[in-house]
């Protein structure tokens, strides 16, 4: 069983097309008419829409036809250029198959809102540099998890009215379960209480392998944060889970409710392949849209135990029993129990694999190789446990010490070495040292091959030309990862920068202008595929909340949208924000899981970068409400002792209550959240000063405040 990951790639990877008309000037630019008077054809200024730090990497792309340096100006809300200097000319980028030069504007460490990069007449969107720029995110993209439980009602008090929804697959009418779920003809003669865990994506089936290496990218978020002394801003009551204050830190609440899900997709004691996992649950047959979860009528069935998802499962729980032990001893030898029978029965059945043929009514998740899944799940045991069985495993295997286990095209559901060799890295173990050592410089090598490939792109992206496939965004965090954990290990600022900077590009610094999260960027994706946020089919439906991640660029083009409306893209650009491209739009738990990972790394405070804390405060009032609409002006005051130049407030309105207008902010909403810019006269907030603006909206009966503002990212009073 030797390592190829490449022919698995090869398999898993549609056609790629590397062939498609240069892409130049014009294909997308959004202009700031303030800042800057008027664009220019032939450039259009590339950044992460959201922001950079203020003590982290600023760069932009610029896509030009000249072939000669170019001057960037960076103009702060008020048009003053606060920097300056030289674009570098980069030429043909092959991914994007664009003309590029790259803008560096790092050097500036000020912080505001409203800046605008220009560059030969074009400007970006404006963009904010500030400490707190991740925070929102941080949050957002973990509430995904939330979003999509199933076999709970979600709860308006933390998500919005929009997207609250009544339980779905508990058995109530028209759902057939999941509560007693027959498997498929000839797999077993019984049921199987399988509630609980995360629907997938937009489907509403639940996949063990991609469950589980979800489950353990969030636990691995707060492994991580809390060797780095920063797991506080994941603990108890800081996300919207139902069960804050309840002493577990709620990263691992939102982990546990998969957990449970994954133990009981665990063959019991007495049957056939007792202590595997069955491979996946969902829909006899595939439904259509929308369609919300309580109201599918499809029979569901518990498709064959495969060895792969038995792995994933022994993994996630053997993680679970490490990381859970402090808050919850009782769950924490559940999760070991379960983890170290579906070792054993992995062993005693090595090669159960679930068929590329089985995709009925959900994806096949299919996986022959899984000398990785048992590298994985043994290093996970044995990180836990140190127990010698389990260390035999690790060092048997080839992955140990195979140069593919961080592949080109950075891990994934069927790739899984890379998670065993970032656990045995960082987690204390008794793997001699030298045999550690070369563990973790396996990290380091594998993040400098992305930092090499990041260097020689347009976009810094750390995928090769050919490795936009099917979730191509979900690769691009999960190279960050591997980068943020080298710096871990090296204290090299230079792995940081390169983690940071896929975070441009999942937000706006890429081929075609496009941020792949939704609610963040004033280009970013809005109609992802999916059953219940699927206003594009149904206007009474949502969008997708904030902080959701787009699959990304596929070049494979592999369903009907994305046929139609891409032929000829550049593998970089092949992306359509269309419910109907599953293929390229579609969101997904191994894709949001990276993007939480990343989004609270990139929220930490570095030492230098502490953020200012209650430095704002705003009243809210209501004056006049009617049966279907209400006016309500703010009042923004500046408690800190430095004035604010530019600024950006942001809340949610807890009973889907819409703003159609605004006056002295520009003000817009996406699901929930809204936020509201300053008119150019009101930017400036002295220490001790206000500013003032008002919304009219909408409201569906009730019309309760908004509770919680943050000023440019920071908390108010
Ligand atoms: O992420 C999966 C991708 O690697 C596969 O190529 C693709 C086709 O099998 O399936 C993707 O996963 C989908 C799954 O099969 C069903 N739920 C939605 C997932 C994301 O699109």
């Amino acid at each position: 069983m030797s390592p190829a990951p490449s022919l698995r790639r090869a398999r898993r990877l549609a056609a790629t097309l590397l062939t498609g008309s240069l892409l130049v000037g014009g294909l997308l630019t959004t202009t700031n008419a303030a800042a800057v008077t008027s664009a220019a054809a032939t450039t259009a200024v590339r950044v992460n829409q959201v922001g950079y730090l203020p003590d982290g990497p600023k760069r932009a792309t610029v896509v030009t036809t000249s072939t000669q340096s170019l001057t960037w100006q960076l103009r702060n809300a008020s048009g003053t250029v606060v920097a300056s200097g030289s674009t570098v000319p980069r030429g043909a980028d092959a991914p994007s198959e664009q003309s590029v030069q790259v803008a560096d504007f790092s050097a500036y460490r000020g912080s505001g809102s409203g800046y605008v990069l220009a560059v030969d007449g074009s400007g970006s969107v404006p963009f904010d540099i500030s400490t707190n720029l991740y925070d929102g995110l941080r949050s957002d993209a973990m509430a995904f998890f939330y979003h999509q439980r199933s076999g709970t009602p979600i709860d308006a008090s933390l998500v919005g009215s929009d997207y609250a929804r009544p339980a779905g697959h508990l058995g109530v009418a028209p759902n057939k379960g999941d509560t007693s779920v027959p498997c498929q003809a000839t797999v077993c003669d019984y049921t199987q209480d399988v509630r609980g865990g995360w629907y997938d994506a937009g489907d509403h089936g639940k996949y063990v392998v991609n469950g589980g290496i979800s489950t353990w990218l969030m636990v691995n978020s707060f492994e991580r944060a809390k060797r780095a002394g920063k797991d506080a801003a994941l603990g108890d009551s800081t996300l919207r889970v139902p069960e804050r204050g309840n002493g577990m830190p709620d990263v691992l609440d939102e982990a546990r409710w998969e957990l449970d899900f994954l133990m009981r997709m665990q063959v019991p004691e007495g049957k056939p392949y007792a202590g595997m996992a069955f491979h996946k649950i969902h829909d006899a047959a595939w439904t259509g849209m929308p369609l919300r979860p309580d109201q599918d009528a499809q029979p569901r069935e518990l498709h064959r135990p495969s060895t792969a998802a038995t792995l994933n499962l022994a993994a996630a729980a053997a993680q679970c029993a490490r990381v859970f032990r402090p808050y919850d001893a009782a769950f924490a030898d559940r999760c070991l129990s379960a983890a170290r029978r579906a070792w054993t029965a992995a062993q005693a059945n090595p090669a159960l694999y679930a068929p590329a043929s089985d995709s009925t009514g959900g994806g096949a998740y299919d996986d022959t190789q899984v000398s990785d899944e048992f590298y994985w799940a043994a290093a996970e045991l044995y990180a836990t446990t140190g127990e010698s069985n389990y260390r035999d495993a690790v060092t048997g295997s080839t992955w140990h010490t195979s140069s593919t286990a961080f592949s080109a095209y950075g891990f994934g559901w069927a790739d899984t070495a890379a998670l065993g060799r970032l656990t045995l890295a960082t987690v204390p173990n008794g793997l001699p040292t030298a045999d550690r050592d070369r563990v973790r410089s396996s990290v380091t090598a594998a993040a400098d091959g992305y930092l090499s490939r990041m260097a020689a792109q347009g976009y810094a992206v750390p995928v090769p030309a050919d490795g936009y496939f099917w979730g191509s965004n979900g690769e691009v965090a999960g190279d960050a990862i591997v980068m943020a954990v080298a710096g871990e290990l090296t204290g090299d600022g230079r792995y940081r920068t390169g983690a940071l900077e896929t975070m441009d590009y999942l937000l706006g610094r890429n081929a075609i202008g496009q941020s792949y999260v939704s609610g963040y960027g004033e280009t970013s994706s809005q109609n992802q595929h999916h059953r219940f946020w699927a206003h594009q089919l149904d206007s009474s439906l949502p969008q997708p909340p904030a902080g959701s991640l787009a699959g990304g660029p596929n070049s494979g083009l592999q369903d009907p949208v994305a046929k139609e409306k891409l032929p000829g893209c550049a593998p970089a650009a092949c992306y359509v924000d269309d419910i109907g491209s599953y293929s390229t739009n579609e969101v997904a738990v191994n894709w949001n899981a990276p993007l939480a990972w990343l989004a609270a790394y990139a929220a930490e405070r570095t030492t230098t970068g502490e953020p200012p804390t209650g430095t704002c405060s705003v009243a809210y009032k209501t004056e006049n409400v009617w049966s279907t609409g209400f006016t309500a002006t703010l009042t923004v005051k500046n408690t800190g002792p430095t004035a604010v130049d530019g600024w950006q407030l942001t809340w949610a309105y807890p009973a889907g209550q819409h703003v159609t207008s605004a006056w002295n902010a520009t003000v817009t909403q996406n699901g929930a959240t809204v936020i509201a810019r300053n008119a150019d006269w009101n930017r400036t907030i002295a220490p001790g000063a206000t500013a003032g603006f008002g919304v009219q909206g909408t409201h569906t009966g009730t019309n309760p405040a908004p509770t919680a503002f943050r000023l440019n990212g920071s908390a108010c009073t």
